[in-house]
């Protein structure tokens, strides 16, 4: 009997170089990158969106550091360019031609809706460009040019990918089916990993306090220190309470990075300070980060293999983003050259 062909399904997924990637990033979406692209059933597409990056200020020399750097780092965590589609958004030049086109089908008031534009406003209110603005438009072209099913992504992107949905349906109810309707899937525990020295905050690579951070290319020590430095409280009783906590974030980290529960790691720290909770949580975070570390650093010497990955990852994307490009330009009536 002949097996049935069950379509794989294709997830996409982005981050931008703005800065050193920190255990949030790693938790929240790198860890799970990697496991979609060993799972035999998807296609595993990644990018680093540069053309995100510059909404907020970038120094152009940093910038293009950074963007080499995140590419290494992404690979150190283990995306594997033979196995996954991994390259940068500009080299890609459909990403902002399809962006242009979305975003006359999306509309002022949802746009004005989103969180993320609302807190990155506020943060930069001298510079509350139009790209901050239509950022959304911009990653609804990311996802969509890839037919992609599945956006994993950290919860505070869980917004942007139902923007994106909306477009697409919009689209969709034009034109007939042109896009894939993407979803968002986003991760039970380890979502949403909060600041270390704010635990109302979601921990950001673009904050100013360092020790809010645990940055993958911190040493075993800063690890080490930072955790001990991290807010707590005064109950000194390791227990998981709803709210934004200190010691709950501390246990949502050491629950990720064991696969613990919280009532495992209640009964492990029953009568127990926070002085060996902490080191636990740090030493944790040392096992899965001091590899990824290790192996970063071997592949950021190597400009000229990250190069070639890049290229290849480039031109292979190309080739699936003009193929929804063309329809696009074709539905929408543009005259072909
Ligand atoms: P910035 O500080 O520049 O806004 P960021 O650290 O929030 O950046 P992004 O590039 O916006 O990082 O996000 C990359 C991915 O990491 C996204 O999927 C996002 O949801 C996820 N992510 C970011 N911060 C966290 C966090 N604290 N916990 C869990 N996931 C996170
Ligand atoms: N906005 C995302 C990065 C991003 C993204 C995407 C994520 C850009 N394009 C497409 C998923 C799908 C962020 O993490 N800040």
């Amino acid at each position: 009997m002949e097996t049935p062909i069950t379509k794989k399904k294709n997830i996409f997924s982005a981050i931008q170089p703005t800065g050193t990637f920190t255990l949030g990033n790693y938790l929240g979406a790198l860890k799970y990158w990697v496991r979609f692209q060993e799972n035999e059933d998807y296609n595993a597409i990644f990018c680093i969106a540069d053309e995100h990056a510059l909404t907020v200020r970038q120094v152009p020399s940093e910038l293009r550091n950074r963007t080499l750097e995140a590419y290494a780092m992404i690979m150190a965590c283990g995306i594997d360019p033979e196995k996954s589609l991994f390259f940068i958004q500009n080299h890609v030049p459909a990403h902002a031609q399809a962006a242009w086109i979305l975003n006359c089908y999306t509309q002022f008031g949802e746009l004005s809706r989103m969180t993320q534009f609302k807190d990155k406003s506020a943060k930069h209110a001298d510079n509350i460009n139009a790209g901050l603005f239509t950022y959304p438009a911009l990653m609804a072209a990311d996802i969509l040019l890839y037919q992609t099913d599945i956006v994993p992504v950290g919860d505070d992107q869980k917004q942007h990918v139902e923007i994106a949905r909306n477009i697409a349906q919009r689209f969709n109810s034009v034109y007939g089916d042109v896009f894939n309707i993407p979803e968002p899937l986003i991760a039970k525990v380890g979502a949403r990993i909060m600041s270390l020295q704010d635990p109302a905050k979601k921990m950001s690579k673009s904050d100013e306090n360092i020790n809010s951070y645990i940055l993958l290319t911190d040493t075993n020590d800063q690890i080490i220190k930072k955790f001990k430095r991290a807010v707590t409280d005064s109950e000194a009783s390791v227990k998981y309470r709803n709210g934004k906590t200190g010691v709950s974030n501390l246990m949502s980290i050491l629950s990720v990075t064991t696969g613990k529960t919280f009532e495992q790691i209640e009964t492990e720290f029953e009568g127990k300070g926070y002085g060996d909770f902490k080191t636990a949580v740090a030493e944790a975070v040392i096992a899965e980060i001091e590899p990824v570390r290790n192996e970063y650093e071997r592949l950021i010497k190597d400009k000229a293999y990250l190069e070639q990955c890049y290229r290849k990852g480039a031109e292979k994307a190309s080739k699936i983003a003009n193929r929804t490009l063309g329809k696009m330009y074709k539905k929408v009536g543009f005259l072909p050259l």
